[in-house]
């Protein structure tokens, strides 16, 4: 069993769809994480006979937290905005019977669907993880599958945008088996609440502490100075 989360904050304009989409193609169950939407997004969720819990007002990274608690199952989690493929959902749902982490590695943007400048960042961002991490994972997709083990294994702090980077970081450190699935990536509808200025800098600044904190755990482990 898989519970299908979906982070929301103001997403009014695709909410109903998305629930819609995922009906047509799984009869797994969805859980709503909000965050205290000031829209109908909520309205059009519990309509839909979804249910809604509500995040702590700290960002996605605990409103994911939040919701991970709260399902007593495998998860897969998307975002809400019309970006991500959901007729994949199956593909992910089927990977987690074999796999600690799913992540969908958007291969093809559509529609002009990041700018060039955030394009590029992208690209930097994949390339400073593979770097540092010496795997190829997408560290700012925002549709994944984790199981419920993999999830308590990870425990899980970031409050904001650099929970998939925390993730991503954790699946490589942790050695977690890892199957990659190729998704596009389209335009959002309604707007973003990632800053590329400050929610880019705190995934930078993460991506480097994280690099120093396990290669310093490690040296320290290979000297004998800490256990594991
Ligand atoms: N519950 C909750 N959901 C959030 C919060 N912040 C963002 N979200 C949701 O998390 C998902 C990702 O946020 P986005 O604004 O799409 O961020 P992004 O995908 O990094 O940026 P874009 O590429 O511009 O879409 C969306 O479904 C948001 O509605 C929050 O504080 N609480
Ligand atoms: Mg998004």
């Amino acid at each position: 069993m898989v519970t299908i989360v979906l982070p929301t904050k103001n997403e009014e304009e695709s909410i109903g769809k998305t629930i819609d989409e995922i009906r047509s193609v799984t009869k797994e169950s969805m859980l709503v994480v909000d965050g205290h939407s000031k829209d109908r997004t909520v309205e059009i969720a519990k309509k839909r006979g979804v249910p809604v819990i509500y995040d702590h007002g700290l960002g996605k990274g605990e409103a994911l937290r939040t919701a991970f608690t709260h399902a007593k199952d495998d998860v897969v989690f998307l975002d809400v905005d019309g970006t991500y493929p959901i007729n994949l959902l199956p593909e992910f749902i089927d990977a987690l019977k074999t796999h600690d982490v799913v992540v969908g590695e958007r291969t093809k943007f559509l529609h002009k669907s990041l700018p060039r400048i955030f394009l590029v960042s992208d690209a930097v961002s994949r390339g400073i993880f593979r770097i540092l991490f010496g795997k190829r994972i997408d560290n700012l997709s925002g549709m994944r599958g984790i199981t419920k083990n993999a999830i308590k294994k990870m425990s899980l702090k970031s409050n904001g945008f650099t929970i998939e980077s925390e993730m991503a970081v954790k699946t490589a450190v942790y050695n977690m088996s890892l199957k990659k699935i190729p998704i596009t990536y389209d335009m959002r509808k309604g707007s973003s609440k990632f800053n590329p200025l400050t929610d880019g800098t705190k995934i930078f600044f993460f991506l480097m502490f994280s690099f120093f904190y396990y290669k310093l755990h490690s040296l320290m482990n290979f000297f004998g100075f800490v256990k594991n």
